[in-house]
């Protein structure tokens, strides 16, 4: 009788360990997940009701930011930087060993046109959850990057780019970012960089096509490890009734 007893005690008691672990595992799953807000995304089609501003229709070369570059898309979108001969062009474009970006491939962009160049679009008519754009540089002796900014200019996510595309007329790479929430009020691209096809979220946006949000690769794991959880948990549940 005493040793049944015995045996129970200690079945209820590694009952008990098994639980305290499970649920600590989860819930060291979910901060991950929960820490990971953002997402960087290197395709537009990640991006759910895309806007893009394209710079088309520009034939010279514009110096002097900041600049109003929305008007396409109906949208207040102010382009700017801390260098002052950054450009909007419709011209050329020498990005050393990464080659070139022409008028007529890439059809307007802008450029930082400086190392220590630090390129902004401020998204004047309201926050997005999701910015990205296609991006390219002359490589220097700096980190190439792309941020993310909150209404505070506090930066919320930034990302060092890896672009090589040795000789190449009008190649890059699209790089942004994707946020659970609609906080970012600026975009920002560092260093001696060219940036093409701003696209944002922005719902019923003229220049929209409206794609299904892909869904995002932390909510993804929480949702597949709970569930493996909760299975694991119901496994011993059924194992200590027997
Ligand atoms: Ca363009």
């Amino acid at each position: 009788m005493k040793m049944i007893i015995n045996k129970r005690e200690t079945g209820r008691r590694m009952m008990s360990k098994r639980i305290f672990f499970i649920v600590c595992f989860l819930t060291f799953i979910t901060c991950i997940a929960t820490t990971a807000d953002a997402v960087v995304i290197t395709s537009a089609s990640d991006i759910p009701d895309p806007c893009v501003v394209d710079f088309s229709g520009i034939t010279d070369e514009i110096i002097n930011p900041p600049q109003q570059v929305g008007t396409a898309v109906g949208e207040d979108i102010v382009w700017s930087s801390s260098i002052s001969f950054s450009v909007l062009t419709g011209l050329n474009y020498g990005l050393a060993s990464n080659g070139q970006w022409t008028a007529a491939g890439r059809d307007g962009f802008v450029g930082g046109s400086d190392a220590d160049a630090v390129m902004r679009f401020d998204f004047n008519d309201g926050p997005t959850r999701a910015v990205g754009a296609f991006l390219n540089y002359a490589p220097r002796d700096v980190i190439e990057s792309i941020s993310i900014l909150d209404s505070t200019d506090t930066v919320l996510e930034t990302y060092a780019l890896s672009i090589s595309t040795p000789g190449g007329i009008n190649e890059g790479a699209f790089y942004g970012f994707l946020r659970e929430t609609e906080d970012i009020h600026a975009f920002i691209v560092s260093g001696f960089t060219v940036c093409d096809d701003l696209t944002f979220s922005r719902e019923g946006c003229s220049s929209c096509n409206n794609e299904a949000p892909v869904p995002e690769p932390a909510s993804l794991l929480l949702l597949g490890l709970g569930s493996l959880g909760m299975m694991g948990l119901r496994k011993r549940f059924s194992s200590f009734k027997r």
